[in-house]
Formats: structure tokens, sequence, C-alpha cells
């Protein structure tokens, strides 16, 4: 997610926009939709589905990285929107770190669903999440945001660049668990694909 080489030494300020989650300036946006997440959706006909009928956006990133002469911090805004793909809830990829030394910072503003979290020893945490939950993921924790409500949920994330980001455990094997509805409620479940 490298974005923006030029130097910020001195004090640099975005603005917010607190109802919509989009802020300015901003050097990189990516629009995630259904078949970027094919891999990820447990329910591969209702992707396939879905993506014939116009492929929806699940979510949108806004990163700015603060590369300074010896630091390296980033902020990222993201808009999951409302939906569900089958009976699974739009979510974000979710990802490792690829340094373990590197935790996060993720900050609820807006809407409500669940944060899931999961090491590589199948140590797996659940946090709910309203506006103003915040939550520290330690480095080895991937992480995923599910949007379980019926509005844009959106979070804010603070972590380095020197981070990095690794997709494909979590490509290869989803989470542990999943979120989903069934006869009209919330639950999470063992994830399917992992029988
Ligand atoms: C976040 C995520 C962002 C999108 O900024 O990158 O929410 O999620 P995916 O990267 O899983 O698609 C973050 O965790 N940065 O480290
Ligand atoms: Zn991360």
């Amino acid at each position: 997610m490298e974005s923006g080489k030029k130097t910020h030494d001195l004090p640099t300020s975005v603005q917010l926009d607190l109802q919509t989650g989009v802020f300015e300036p901003c050097a990189m946006h990516v629009t995630r939709k259904v078949s970027d997440l094919s891999m990820m959706f447990y329910d591969t006909e209702s992707v396939e589905k879905l993506v014939k009928k116009g492929d929806p956006v699940v979510y949108d990133i806004r990163h700015q990285n603060f590369i300074t002469r010896n630091s390296d911090m980033a902020l990222g805004v993201t808009v999951v929107q409302p939906g569900k793909v089958g009976d699974e809830y739009h979510m974000t990829k979710g990802h490792f770190h690829e340094r373990e030394d590197r935790p996060e910072i993720y900050f609820c503003v807006q809407g409500e669903g669940y944060l899931l979290m999961e090491t590589n020893n199948g140590d797996f945490k659940v946090e709910f999440w309203r506006p103003g939950t915040i939550t520290h993921i330690p480095g080895n924790y991937a992480h995923r945001v599910v949007n379980t409500g019926d509005k844009p949920l959106y979070f804010f994330a603070s972590f380095n660049v020197s981070a990095g980001h690794l997709y494909k455990p979590v490509i290869e094997n989803g989470f542990s668990k999943i979120v989903v509805e069934r006869e009209g409620e919330t639950v999470i479940i063992a994830n399917p694909r992992r029988k």
C-alpha cells in the first residue's frame, strides 16, 4: 500500500468529513467490489450472481502516508457499505501485517458490526463495534471488519507503512469464523470453507 514518497518532516493535516468518511487531501483511493472479494465470501454462487448483476461496491479505502526522514506513519479510512453476499455480511478482505512488531489502531466512527481478529495459531477474537469503539490490534493478529448494520460502517486506522499487508493466508484459508444472517439474526459461525 505504498503511496506518496513525499516527505512530511513538517506537521501535516488532512480534513475528514465526519458524515461520509472522506478526507482530503488523500494520496490513494481504492474501491473494492464483490468481484475483488470473490475468494473471501464462502457462497461462490451468490458472488457470481452479484457480479453479473452489476458488481456492487463493498468498501472504499482512502490512505495517506506521512513519510518523514525517520518515520512512516499512515492513516486509512475505510467505508464498508451495508449488504450481504448470500447470507454473509459485507466485510473487508482482511490481512496479516508482514511485521509482527507493527500493531494498528482501529477507530469505529459510524455504523455497527464486528472486528474479527485471528493469529496464525488460530487464536480468534471478536469485538462488537459501534461508533466510538477503538481497538488496538496486536501485530500478530489478522484483522477484518464486518458491517452488520443497515448503514455504511466507517472506521479510521493508524499504522506504520512498514507493517506491510499480507493477504495470502486469508485468501487461502479465510478466518476461522464468519458473520452471517440466519433466521433474521446476526450470528458468528464456523467458516464452512475450513471443513
Ligand atoms: C486498513 C485496511 C483497510 C482495508 O487500512 O487496509 O481497512 O482492508 P483490507 O486491506 O483488508 O482490504 C489496515 O488494516 N491497514 O493496515
Ligand atoms: Zn492492517
